[in-house]
């Protein structure tokens, strides 16, 4: 009875070795939490690029503009000018995400990505991120440097269910 449930150390230490190697692959290039960021669209190619949005971010801890519309498929270059003197960035993400990453900022503030739903930005610099809002609907957007998104550093891409005109296409404004 009793040894039924022996399990052999090196057959366990190999069960486990199964066990874990599937969520670790593919918790490779995430954050820890896994995001999942089919739920704010996808990485944009710049071949795709149908719009450029300038965003110009302020040490008043302000984007402007903060409020953004897109239409849903519609890949749309943010250029996003630092104009500080302190260190700024963008992150699109859903709200949920954004503050978990926050917390994770506040708890290591030198932590740099290279994620391309994300960009820092050093004074007087520019950056850009390219995004592909394939989802309709809210995308928020925020400055996780510490203190800032509690200073209001946010804000939002308001994504309209429906086709974006294709690239070239001067039919896009005929409408049924
Ligand atoms: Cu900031």
């Amino acid at each position: 009875m009793n040894h039924r449930f022996n399990v052999h150390p090196i057959a366990l230490a190999l069960a486990l070795t199964i066990t874990l190697t599937g969520p670790v692959a593919q918790a490779a290039g995430q954050h820890a939490g896994g995001h999942d960021e089919s739920a704010i669209g996808e990485p944009g190619k710049a071949a795709n690029v149908t719009r450029t949005v300038q965003i110009d971010m302020s040490d008043a801890m302000r984007y402007t503009p903060s409020s953004i519309d897109a239409r849903q498929g519609e890949t749309i270059r943010f250029v996003i000018k630092n104009s500080g003197k302190v260190k700024h960035e963008l992150v699109l993400g859903t709200e949920k995400e954004l503050l978990e990453h926050y917390e994770q900022m506040k708890k290591f503030p030198e932590m740099e990505h290279d994620d391309p739903k994300m960009v820092t930005v050093a004074p007087g610099k520019t950056g850009q991120v390219i995004w592909k809002f394939s989802k309709a609907g809210k995308i928020d957007f925020a400055c996780l440097q510490p203190g800032h998104y509690d200073a209001g550093m946010k804000g939002a891409v308001a994504v309209a269910a429906g086709k974006a005109p294709a690239k070239g296409d001067g039919h896009g404004n005929h409408k049924p």
